[in-house]
């Protein structure tokens, strides 16, 4: 399939309810990734290899709802279905919770915290584990998934992204496309 080897870890970014079709910040087709991603979280577990999941995870009160002067509506907020991970998808790995401060926007999986609110932060984590390249699928393209890529890039690790496992928001349309192409320039590779 893909060149997996050890080093390699999967980051499957925010599957969760509240970014698929239906939730409060639906993204059109977001329950596409899900099969995409599934397979890949197979070939990561019949390896040994890691896989960490992000997770937006909100209080109620978060900087980033519009009634708190943010720009979204109310979304993963703590606890609630919506900040559940896709039903359908194969939770076997790690949790890495981000946004989980209220004065604090968290899109990128390298502001997130392994296990709990003091567990060691992704870019540890993966260092301590050995990792060298991480592929990454999940939602948003062009706001969780496009900063995860680039701090990983700055972290110094190697990235693929799986161009076929994610899907954007488009606030303005081709925001996906220019996200994509901004982490292709950065240096991620990008793969079907
Ligand atoms: C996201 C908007 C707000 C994302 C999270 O996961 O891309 N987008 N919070
Ligand atoms: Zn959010």
């Amino acid at each position: 399939m893909f060149d997996i080897r050890k080093g390699d870890c999967l980051v499957v970014v925010d599957v969760q309810n509240d970014f698929c079709p239906g939730g409060a910040l639906g993204v059109a087709e977001g329950d596409q990734v899900v099969p995409v991603l599934n397979s890949l979280i197979k070939e990561f577990n019949d390896r040994d290899l890691p896989v960490v999941y992000t997770q937006d995870w909100h209080p109620q009160d978060h900087v980033s709802f519009v009634e708190n002067g943010g720009i979204w509506p109310p979304h993963c907020v703590q606890g609630t279905k919506g900040a559940n991970f896709h039903p359908d998808l194969v939770v076997s790995g790690e949790i890495c919770r981000k946004g989980f401060l209220s004065d604090r926007e968290a899109y990128s999986g390298f502001d997130g915290r392994i296990g709990e609110p003091d567990g060691p932060a992704l870019d540890q984590w993966l260092k301590e584990k050995g990792v060298k390249r991480i592929y990454v699928g999940g939602l948003a393209t062009d706001y969780c998934v496009r900063a995860t890529v680039l701090d990983a890039i700055q972290c110094g690790f190697e990235v693929v992204l799986l161009t076929n496992g994610i899907r954007a928001v488009d606030v303005n349309e081709g925001d996906g496309d220019k996200a994509i192409a901004e982490m292709a320039d950065a240096g991620a590779l990008l793969i079907k």
